[in-house]
Formats: structure tokens, C-alpha cells, sequence
């Protein structure tokens, strides 16, 4: 059934692009702007609300003027295109030419990619930057490149984790023991949340509201500008600053697709989708940190809880331990520089 949608989808999307060649054939005589010399898809899972997809508008807007129409980029958001999972592989067939993902989902890939978001490693947005536009992230972007996929150099915010419910709030780690929590399809997410002996489920985000709602588990875990824009608020109660990790999204080209653009026209397409981040970043961190109380007022209840208890049972777990050996100590050690020690 699902499948099967899929596919008319991407029929249809066959059948709109031969009309819109055959169209051009069969009416000569309408003066018409230049047609696009490259079309490119551009698939995310975020609300059309969330910033990310306002930044990708506006620049998609900058890129066609300055390509004098040259290079028209179709965004399509909110998983239309399918989930993340489905996205990974299109991407990388070349299905859509670009994809934003969460370096923790693209690690099913590039194993490296999930380093950021080892648990309550980084303290604020500072240190997350200054890793992520230096070394750190210069590392998980050369591991993407050996994978076969490019990568625009700036990383997008996806922002700090909080946890929601709609049984009760988390104070401390055992209120996670056996918390039904659906997590992104991860190990790194998987393993954290079984460190904390909570039962987390593989969901994609495309199946999360649904998933709440239905109860099928209690809770998430998501920034406030994803839990805000995609209304989760409407079927969690509580939500937990636990600031449990930071995540943010690599925008991904494929190869193929990437490799046929012009020298000029990769030029100014790189530049406005790494200045369209630096604006993103901005949005979503004021976001992260006004939405509390607009949240409040929509009926979800909050607690801060203390860091310190969390990171402790990660430690006795020996989840540290673990990733440092999974990551090997060249990855570990540049996380380590930039947040100070770890395990
Ligand atoms: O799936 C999620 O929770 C989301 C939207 O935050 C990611 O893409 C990782």
C-alpha cells in the first residue's frame, strides 16, 4: 500500500516532467522564460514551517537569479518523497540530487557520522560550531565523501534534544527505565536509550505524530523547534529539558548529479546552501531558546532536570567506553578537543 503510493508518486513526477519537456515542443509560439537547464530535487523530512525549509526557499530563489535561471531547485518537504530511510537510498541512486539527514540516521552509512551526537557531549552552541565547522565535522565530512556522497560544508541545526511524553515527565534517568520512547533509526540513539534501560522503538520521523498519538510509545525526543512546527505538542503532555544531545543535518548531493553541474553553477549553489545554514543556525537557536513558553501556553508541561545524574549512568553503563572503541581514537579524540573528556 505504501509502496504503491510511493510509486505513483514518482510516476507522477516522470509523467509531470515529460509534460513539461513535450509541452515546450508542442507550443512554439508562447514566449516563455528560458527553461531551467537543470532541475533538482531537494527532499528533507521538516514541516514546511520549520526554518530549515524557509531558509531553502529563499535560497533556491537566490540560486535561480544569480544562475540567471540556469539552476531551478524543487524542494520537497515533510517526507513527501518518502522517509528518511527511503531519502538515504534515493540519494544515493541518484532518485533526488539533494537530501538533508541527521549525521546520527546517515551513520546506517558513514559510521562516523553519528560522533555529535554522543550523549550530553557538547555543553552549547558555541562548542558544537567551532567542532563542527572545524576538525570534527572536517572528519565526518571526508568519511561521508569515502562513502560516495558530497556534502556542502555547513552543517545545518537541527538543535539540542528534549524529551517528551505523554505519561510523565523525566526528572532524573530512572524516570527512563522502560519508558516506551521512539528514537530515529540509529544505533547511536538505540544504544543511548538502552544504556538509560528505557525501551526505545526505530520509528522514522514521516510515522512519529502517528505513533504518539496512538500510543504505540509514550514519548520522543526532538528539539522545540520540531516538537513546536510539528505539533507534537498536540499529542505529548510533558516535556523534559534533558539537552540530552546535539543534532544537526549534513546536506547531501549526489555525486553524479553534483559532478554534472557547470564549475559557475556549483559555485553559487554551494554558496547560497552554506549561507542559507549560517542563517538557519540563527533562527532555530533563538527558536530553541523562546518556544518554551509559547509551548507552555499550548498545554505541555515543563521540568529541567539535572545533567549531571544522566551522564553518570551513561558512564557506569560504559556507554563512553563503548562508542570510544566503536569510533576508533582518532574520531574519539577530536570530539574530545573540542568538549573536554569524555569516558
Ligand atoms: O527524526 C527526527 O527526530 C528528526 C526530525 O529530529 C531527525 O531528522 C533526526
Amino acid at each position: 500500500m505504501v509502496f504503491s503510493t510511493r510509486f505513483s508518486r514518482r510516476t507522477l513526477l516522470k509523467a509531470s516532467a515529460a509534460t513539461a519537456v513535450f509541452g515546450g515542443v508542442s507550443a512554439p509560439y508562447v514566449a516563455r522564460a528560458q527553461a531551467a537547464e537543470f532541475t533538482y530535487k531537494y527532499a528533507n523530512n521538516l514541516p514546511d514551517t520549520h526554518p530549515l525549509n524557509l531558509r531553502a526557499k529563499e535560497m533556491a530563489a537566490a540560486i535561480k537569479t544569480e544562475t540567471n535561471g540556469k539552476f531551478d531547485l524543487q524542494i520537497f518537504p515533510n517526507n513527501q518523497l518518502g522517509s528518511d530511510t527511503d531519502m538515504l537510498s534515493q540519494i544515493r541512486s541518484g532518485g533526488v540530487e539533494f537530501f538533508t539527514l541527521s549525521g546520527l540516521i546517515l551513520s546506517t552509512l558513514v559510521p562516523a557520522a553519528s560522533i555529535n551526537g554522543i550523549g550530553f557531549a557538547f555543553p552549547d552552541y558555541d562548542t558544537v560550531w567551532k567542532a563542527m565547522d572545524g576538525d570534527l565535522g572536517g572528519f565526518v565530512r571526508g568519511e561521508i565523501k569515502k562513502a560516495g556522497l558530497e556534502v556542502m560544508d555547513k552543517i545545518w541545526d537541527n538543535g539540542f534534544r528534549q524529551t517528551t511524553s505523554s505519561t510523565k515527565p523525566i526528572n532524573g534517568p530512572d524516570d527512563f527505565k522502560g519508558f516506551k520512547i521512539r528514537v530515529p533509526v540509529s544505533p547511536l540513539w538505540t544504544s543511548m536509550f538502552k544504556a538509560f534501560d528505557a525501551a526505545p522503538a526505530s520509528i522514522n520521523f514521516a510515522e512519529v505524530y502517528s505513533a504518539l498519538q496512538t500510543k504505540i510509545v509514550e514519548g520522543q525526543e526532538n528539539p522545540l523547534a520540531i516538537i513546536s512546527t510539528a505539533k507534537l505538542y498536540e499529542v505529548q503532555k510533558f516535556c523534559s529539558l534533558t539537552n540530552h544531545m546535539w543534532d544537526g543535518f549534513w546536506f547531501l548531493a549526489n555525486r553524479k548529479a553534483w559532478s554534472a553541474l557547470p564549475e559557475d553553477v556549483r559555485t553559487i549553489v554551494a554558496k547560497n546552501i552554506n549561507a542559507a545554514a549560517i542563517k538557519e543556525r540563527e533562527d532555530t537557536a533563538k527558536l530553541n531558546a523562546t518556544l518554551q513558553q509559547e509551548l507552555a501556553g499550548k498545554g505541555l508541561t515543563f521540568n529541567q532536570p539535572t545533567v549531571a545524574p544522566f551522564r553518570d549512568k551513561l558512564r557506569s553503563a560504559g556507554f563512553y567506553g563503548e562508542w570510544k572503541g566503536k569510533y576508533g581514537d582518532q574520531a574519539w579524540e577530536l570530539l574530545e578537543k573540542a568538549v573536554g573528556k569524555l569516558s
